[in-house]
């Protein structure tokens, strides 16, 4: 699984894990990941669905990994940099699979089987095919797990979702455990959430698009990524919210805390700038048609990090070891005209959204 796991990961890679041992059941398989699960709703799906995956920290990455023949990565692929391969200098060459459905990287880090589909809402619905074209009985946990990893992917259908993720929807959905379903997706929060969701509303600001350009911008994702793009051309309506968390508890906040500013009338972008340990991490929601976020975060981080995503969400990681808290907080209030230049508001001037006398 890709580091920081979420539900479609987790969903995707147990699947997976699952599949090896139908097919090969007396080979050793791991089930494994870098960073960390934060979100109660994922820690409670990855506790109860699959427990006994290993969390690998990135400095034993190198030796881990060397004790296996073979490695399968799902929902990443070997070019993208969120993934413990990343981090080592494991050899490409034996990743035996990708299953993924984040736009595709550079031909030359191509798994053996490269199964990346873009257009394809998760990549538990990709694993859901998987298991039906194996002929593999799937239980309730199975079922449930692939089933909230097509749910939260797609944000219950409703956005980047085909025909074969509708399927693989109305397919689990018989067979989902109700009570297990509501355990993860009801699931009680830590007091560490409300104090941290209060921080980053304290430090949102709303910024006006300024030019409300039409989205005249192709939307394909081409093989080879433009290194010199620079993301100006996106389209913005109404209001770009920005919001800024100085020490996060755990990485996945960002997203977290993008997900609900989106929902926020008239907002069509929500950015999300955090630092956790030693690197800021940039999350990326829009609610606009071709809005291409994962070309602007990853214009935006260039070489300086890693990035990546779909057309309304992505993130991304800049790793800023050697650097002090100070040059961190710096790096990222330097990054919001970046994004608001990119987004066409780079004259706009923002105000606080819990200022009571803003527009
Ligand atoms: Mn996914």
């Amino acid at each position: 699984m890709h580091n920081d796991p979420d539900p479609d990961a987790i969903a995707a890679g147990y699947a997976l894990e699952r599949l090896v041992r139908f097919l090969l059941p007396d080979a050793p398989v791991t089930l494994g990941h870098g960073g960390m699960i934060g979100r109660a709703e994922n820690r409670t799906m990855a506790q109860l669905v699959a427990p006994h995956a290993l969390r690998i920290p990135t400095r034993e990455a190198a030796a881990v990994l060397s004790a296996y023949d073979a490695i399968l990565l799902v929902d990443t692929q070997p070019g993208a940099g969120n993934h413990l391969l990343y981090e080592t200098d494991y050899p490409l060459e034996k990743v035996i699979l990708a299953v993924d459905h984040h736009p595709p990287r550079r031909s030359q880090t191509r798994a053996i089987i490269h199964d990346v589909r873009p257009e394809v809402g998760a990549a538990a619905t990709l694993m859901a095919e998987y298991l039906a074209s194996a002929e593999m009985e799937i239980d309730e946990m199975l079922a449930t797990a692939l089933f909230y990893g097509v749910k939260s992917d797609t944000r219950g259908l409703s956005r980047h979702t085909t025909d074969l993720d509708i399927w693989a929807y109305m397919a689990l959905r018989s067979q989902v455990n109700t009570e297990l379903l509501n355990q993860i997706e009801h699931v009680q929060l830590p007091r560490s959430y409300f104090r941290g969701i209060s921080d980053a509303l304290l430090n949102t600001m709303l910024y006006r698009c300024v030019d409300e350009q039409p989205p005249d911008v192709e939307s394909e994702e081409t093989e080879e990524e433009e290194e010199d793009f620079t993301g100006v051309g996106q389209p913005c309506v109404g209001y770009i919210s920005v919001s800024l968390l100085f020490q996060m508890q755990r990485p996945d906040m960002a997203s977290e805390v993008a997900d609900l500013l989106l929902r926020m009338e008239d907002v069509s972008w929500a950015i999300c700038l955090g630092i956790f340990e030693d690197r800021l991490v940039i999350s990326v929601r829009a609610d606009i048609p071709n809005a291409q976020a994962g070309r602007l975060v990853r214009g935006i981080v260039g070489k300086n990090g890693t990035a990546g995503g779909h057309d309304t969400m992505a993130g991304g990681r800049i790793h800023m070891p050697s650097a002090g808290p100070a040059q961190r907080i710096a790096e990222l209030h330097g990054l919001v005209p970046r994004f608001l230049q990119s987004l066409g508001a780079g004259e706009s001037v923002g105000f606080p959204l819990l200022d009571k006398n803003g527009p």
